[in-house]
């Protein structure tokens, strides 16, 4: 055991779930089949996570206590555990919230904590920053902020955004804006990449012109077949010639109605760490083709070939590969639209209850990439049943759902609330990061939360 001290018992489920269940709860054979603990190893674990474990027959085997999940753990792991992992580094960022968690500093990567997006609009202090290169310094005069519209176009377009306020009708959208990598972390084993838990997403209001309008005003060609955007930020190792990220989606995309080119976050001047003055707001897809600090939508007649295209880069396995394994290029495609996710927003991981407490409310929110959200499932008996949630209608297309539920607890102890969403097409989360990818796009486990009653 002693070269499995130093490691975090997130690695460790992650390496070798069985052994991980052996080492935390002294369970010391596998089990037959990767089934459900029992006996011994029952006791172990309620002494693990701090309580009786009320539903622990149905719990799954080699699956890690939500309850140790980074975030707040109910109670401190048992001693022969491997080391906990290293507490969350949190953001100091003007005008960005320091509950945010700093995923990485070069390029500033953080994320919201799942319990800080419990408002029904993402407060921008609250809204996720994910960078692939430096951050420009900040523009003194926002609507002197020029872009191009060039390529496959009738007229190329060269615009400010003073113009673009005072040519094109505005309009606000509260949005759903997330990562492509968001649920990366569940990923077994571990893929390459910013470690996003659920909280690479928000839902804010943006105010901007339709992308459509502008486009319509340059004319685009029948040859068009894609684009590739462009932002002003400088590529991280300082060569001004090298973009940090560029790219771009297929016409019949780049055309839909709901994408705007916005100036604005939740009513306010878009802030420089958000791409102000102005961004692409390309909802239900990658946040990796919202462009900010925009300087060009350069319209192709290919597929665009910009940093951030091809390979790997936000794409997904065609066919299922050996989690871990050599990946082939040819089996891989885009990771278009996002998959459906649902998150418990309250209460947080690691809640503590007063004893006798008989029945939890909870709140969440939902979205599907381009689909909308059909239904929310809440289980807190490790899925063996599950309790419908009322879902809202979201306010506009690519809005997110926000949910509500109440659970009744028969007993005191450990708990786990698992949030499961199905989108319009009938496709549900499953129940661990499937289709295995080396840089780890498309997970979305069901969320779960470690609550302890009593
Ligand atoms: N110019 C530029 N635009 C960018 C990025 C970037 O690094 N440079 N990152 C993209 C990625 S990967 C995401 S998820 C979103 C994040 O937007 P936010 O930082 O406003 O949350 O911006 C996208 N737009
Ligand atoms: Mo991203």
């Amino acid at each position: 055991m002693s070269d499995h001290t130093e490691r975090s018992i997130e690695e460790l489920y992650r390496d070798d779930s069985e052994r991980a269940d052996a080492v935390v709860f002294g369970r010391e054979t596998a089990p037959s089949r990767r089934g459900f603990l029992g006996g011994a190893g029952l006791a172990a674990m309620g002494a693990a996570v701090g309580g009786v474990i009320p539903f622990g027959e149905n719990m799954p085997g080699g699956m890690m206590p939500a309850a140790f999940a980074q975030g707040a753990p109910a109670s401190a792991p048992p001693a022969a555990a491997p080391a906990a992992p290293k507490g969350p580094q949190y953001l100091k960022f003007p005008g960005k919230s320091d509950k945010l968690v700093v995923l990485g500093e070069k390029p500033l990567v953080a994320e919201t904590p799942e319990n800080l997006l419990d408002d029904e609009t993402t407060p921008t202090d609250k809204l996720f920053v994910r960078n692939n290169g430096q951050i420009p310094d900040a523009v003194k005069e926002p609507d002197k902020w020029k872009f191009v519209v060039d390529g496959e176009v009738n007229t190329k377009l060269e615009m400010t955004v003073g113009e673009l306020k005072s040519k094109f009708k505005p309009v606000t959208r509260r949005l759903v804006l997330e990562c492509g990598g968001n649920g990366r972390g569940f990923f077994t084993p571990q893929a390459r990449g910013n470690q996003w838990t659920n909280g690479g997403a928000g839902c804010s209001e943006w105010t901007g012109v339709r992308l459509a309008d502008v486009l319509k005003a340059a004319g685009v060609k029948s040859s068009a077949v894609f684009s590739g955007h462009y932002g002003s930020d400088p590529h991280l190792s300082g060569d001004a010639s090298k973009p940090s990220l560029s790219r771009g989606v297929p016409i019949k995309k780049l055309m839909d109605e709901n994408n705007l080119i916005v100036w604005a976050l939740n009513g306010q001047p878009l802030p420089n760490i958000h791409g102000g003055p102005a961004r692409l707001l390309i909802p239900g897809w990658p946040g990796s083709v919202s462009a900010k600090w925009l300087t060009r939508i350069w319209i192709r007649d290919k597929v665009h070939d910009g940093p951030g295209m091809g390979a790997f880069s936000y794409r997904v396995a065609i066919n299922p590969i050996v989690p871990g394994g050599k990946a082939d290029e040819k089996n891989f495609k885009d990771l278009e639209s996002m998959p459906v996710r649902s998150l418990i927003t309250s209460p947080a991981n690691g809640a503590k209850l007063p004893a006798g407490t008989k029945e939890v409310q909870l709140r969440g929110a939902a979205w599907a990439g381009d689909y909308t959200v059909k239904q929310v499932d809440v289980s807190i008996d490790f899925g063996a049943t599950w309790t419908r949630a009322k879902v809202a209608s979201p306010k506009n297309k690519y809005d997110w759902q926000r949910w509500t539920a109440a659970v009744k607890l028969p007993s005191d102890g450990y708990y786990e609330i698992w949030t499961r969403g199905t989108d319009s097409r009938g496709v549900s989360q499953p129940h661990q990061a499937g289709f295995w990818n080396p840089q780890g796009y498309g997970g979305n486990a069901m969320h779960r939360v470690a609550v302890l009653v009593g």
